[in-house]
């Protein structure tokens, strides 16, 4: 008996792929990408072409289970459901009573990208529980915050007119590696005589296959948009009809680039200023040309600015105005989908009388040592890794270890945050619930029917949170509402983009194109966010500084610790997702260093390097070569700590410290030394 069943990729990933399992006798044998779907086009990326061997390794955790070693020692007995389900609820409910809800703690990201999984039943419990609120800034609200701030709006150009673009800027873009689905697009753009230029300060296989890479310094994209400013402005490249109906403050812009010379970016960018001019001068005198533009340049101290100024230059060019022209970074606030009935914000009211605190996710460590008033009691992690993924390791780990903090996590493999489990309770796959999904590279919606049986006693996370609220005694009437029931209250919206469409639809087509235009021209006449529909300059608060840990940063820091190190995705991984696997540990753990530093430190490929700073340290294998610039060294992320010969990753090294705003990590300003240990 052969089948096919649809399914939806449900990783942190931008395509939010289309999915086709092939079921044979009840097992999955094959997983290919959907060729109807228009971004999907019937391919997967190199990772989730091989899901099926997560779906059955013998790794999958499949029974609840209950800690018997010590915290972190990855030693566990099964339990049963009910036993588990009692303890968790009846720590949950003492902890309460003694200190308040806000020492629960929710700590969670993208594992699954699913609406109902992640920002569902789970947020309705938290609300009604009142437990601590967990601000989700682990990736991306520092992009958010410059976007918002350039264009009011987190949407743009739609991948598909990536086909009609003329030149393409990869911009803190790793596409080969984080949005594969965009490619094709750019190569048939190549194929009709378009160019692809990267900027980053890592040559990877996307920069490797451009027409030109510029070697950036890390941290400092923002004095390069100030003097490709300068210079379109300077030499009249500007649209200024476009300029003159949707922009407001276009007098300070011009004021504010001026000084913004290509020398002065030259030096703070590591780029030539005849390549900036000329850059510069192509970008706006090409059209359409198009930013791809993603989030690399916002994990630094000034990754809100830098998302900001770039987000300017095809206001300033005009270029939204043409198919393929304009700007990507996300698309998911197109999305406008009723979050709030879906997770239910409200329910705070009824245990607490107001909204709860606000715990930061980068700060976690910060929280789990620091907090009072009252502090982090439990903590209940689902669709997360933090041991493995969230900055500041060492002091996430002494948290972890406290022993009067009760953990719970929710996982499907026995990550190095599940070793630190009170109660370990075992989750389904994307293959075997049901849900939701938007997507931030792409226009549709799309849902996901189970399409095989949940092995063991593995449970959804909206199964999991229902039994909780019951045991909590939870009586509302949301809690008992089935996965229908709920993805019908998320399309509950009179939004122009969402709005006719319901769950039969869904079903019927498994993805459904917003209700947009076709092509979708956001701000081809302006419609910027700003209630004058203008993109506003506000040019006084546009200006860079360089980040503290960095080259030009604080000097005794950088006596110390020389290198700066970025630590981006990695080809085969989705963040610490497949960290299970050999190859992707061998790919995480290397460190790229160029020729002339590895000469001075005596290192060759393969050696045992240690890097190190004030908060940690890590041993990773060098990988001498050309791909960046000296005084950087990049660490292809994340790795699984435990794998590692000392149990720690790069987060060990990288800071708490914030972005300039939206509070965002800073997990590539990141000053550090290097020496060899061996080989
Ligand atoms: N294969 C794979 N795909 C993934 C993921 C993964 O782990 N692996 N993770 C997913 C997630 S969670 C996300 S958020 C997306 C992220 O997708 P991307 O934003 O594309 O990924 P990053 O690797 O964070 O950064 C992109 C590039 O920015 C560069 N960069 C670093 N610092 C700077 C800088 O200061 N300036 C400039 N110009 N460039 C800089 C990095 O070297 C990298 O090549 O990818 C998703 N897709
Ligand atoms: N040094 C460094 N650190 C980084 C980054 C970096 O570039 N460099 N990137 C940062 C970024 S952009 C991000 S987004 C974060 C990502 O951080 P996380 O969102 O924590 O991502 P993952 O490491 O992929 O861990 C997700 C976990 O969720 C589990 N999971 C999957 N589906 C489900 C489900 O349905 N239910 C439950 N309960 N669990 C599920 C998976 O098994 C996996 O262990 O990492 C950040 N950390
Ligand atoms: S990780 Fe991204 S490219 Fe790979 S299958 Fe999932 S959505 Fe598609
Ligand atoms: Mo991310």
């Amino acid at each position: 008996m052969t089948e096919t069943r649809h399914s939806v990729c449900a990783l942190d990933c931008p395509d939010c792929c289309s999915l086709l399992v092939t079921i044979e006798d009840g097992r999955g044998v094959k997983l290919r990408g959907n060729p109807d779907h228009p971004v999907t086009r019937g391919f997967l990326c190199g990772k989730v072409a091989q899901y099926l061997e997560r779906e059955y390794s013998p790794g999958r955790l499949l029974y609840p289970q209950r800690r018997t070693g010590a915290k972190g020692e990855g030693r566990f007995e099964r339990i049963s459901w009910d036993e588990a389900l009692d303890t968790v609820a009846g720590r949950l409910k003492s902890i309460a009573a003694e200190l308040g809800p806000e020492a629960i703690l929710p700590y969670s990201y993208k594992g699954s990208m699913g609406f109902l999984n992640s920002g569902g039943m789970d947020l309705r419990f938290f609300h009604r529980l009142g437990a601590s609120q967990l601000d989700q800034t682990i990736c991306s609200t520092a992009g958010a915050a410059g976007l918002n701030k350039a264009l009011g709006v987190r949407y743009g150009t739609e991948p598909e007119q990536f086909r009609n673009a003329a030149l393409i800027l990869a911009w803190g873009a790793n596409v080969l590696a984080t949005n594969i689905h965009l490619w094709p697009f750019i190569m048939e753009a190549r194929r009709n005589g378009a160019r692809l230029y990267t900027i980053d300060p890592h040559r990877n296989r996307t920069g490797a296959a451009s027409d030109k890479h510029f070697s950036i310094n890390p941290g400092s994209d923002t004095a390069l948009a100030l003097a490709m400013m300068h210079v379109i402005l300077g030499e009249q490249l500007y649209d200024a009809d476009y300029v003159a109906r949707y922009t407001e403050g276009f007098d300070g812009l011009r004021e504010r680039v001026r000084h913004w010379t290509p020398q002065r970016a030259a030096e703070l960018t590591g780029i030539a200023a005849e390549e900036i001019v000329s850059l510069a001068r192509e970008y706006a005198t090409t059209r359409p040309a198009v930013i791809r533009l993603n989030y690399g340049v916002q994990r630094s101290e000034r990754g809100a600015m830098a998302v900001r100024a770039i987000a300017l230059l095809p206001v300033l060019t005009g270029s939204w105005k043409d198919i393929g022209g304009g700007l990507q970074l996300s698309t998911s606030q197109a999305f406008h989908v009723n979050r709030a009935g879906l997770s239910r914000p409200d329910l705070q009211q009824k245990a607490l009388d107001r909204s709860a605190r606000v715990v930061n996710m980068t700060e976690l460590g910060t929280a789990l040592t620091e907090l009072r008033n009252p502090p982090v009691r439990a903590i209940v992690v689902y669709n997360s890794n933090p041991v493995a993924i969230a900055p500041n390791q060492n002091a996430v780990l002494s948290g972890l270890r406290r022993p009067d903090l009760f953990t719970v996590v929710l996982e499907q493999f026995q990550t190095d945050t599940a070793d630190y489990a009170d109660i370990l309770l075992p989750v389904t796959t994307f293959l075997e619930h049901t849900d939701v999904y938007f997507a931030y590279g792409h226009y549709y919606l799309q849902l996901a029917r189970p399409a095989l049986p949940p092995p063991g006693e593995t449970k959804s996370n909206v199964e999991i949170f229902r039994l909780l609220a019951e045991r909590m005694g939870f009586a509302d009437a949301c809690f008992r509402e089935s996965e229908d029931d709920m993805i019908r209250t998320l399309l509950d919206t009179q939004h122009p983009f969402i709005k006719g469409i319901t769950l039969e639809e869904l079903d019927r087509n498994r993805f459904v194109r917003l209700r947009i235009p076709e092509p979708f021209q956001p701000f081809a006449a302006g419609g910027f966010g700003n209630s004058d529909g203008k993109c506003h300059f506000d040019a006084e608060s546009l200006d860079y500084t360089p980040p503290v840990e960095s080259r030009f940063g604080e000097s005794s820091l950088r006596a110390k610790y020389p290198f700066e190190l970025i630590s981006p995705k990695s080809h085969d991984s989705m963040n610490s997702t497949f960290g299970h696997r050999d190859s992707v540990d061998r790919q995480t753990a290397r460190l790229h260093l160029n020729v002339g530093d590895a000469r001075r430190l005596g290192v060759r490929t393969s050696d045992q390097v240690r890097i190190h700073n004030d908060r940690g340290s890590c041993i990773l294998m060098a990988q001498v070569d050309d791909t960046v610039s000296e005084g950087v060294v990049c660490a292809p992320s994340v790795r699984w700590a435990k794998r590692a010969p000392d149990r720690r990753n790069v987060n060990a090294l990288t800071s708490e410290r914030l972005t300039d705003a939206g509070g965002g990590p800073t997990f590539y300003s990141c000053l550090v030394q290097v020496e060899r240990i061996g080989d």
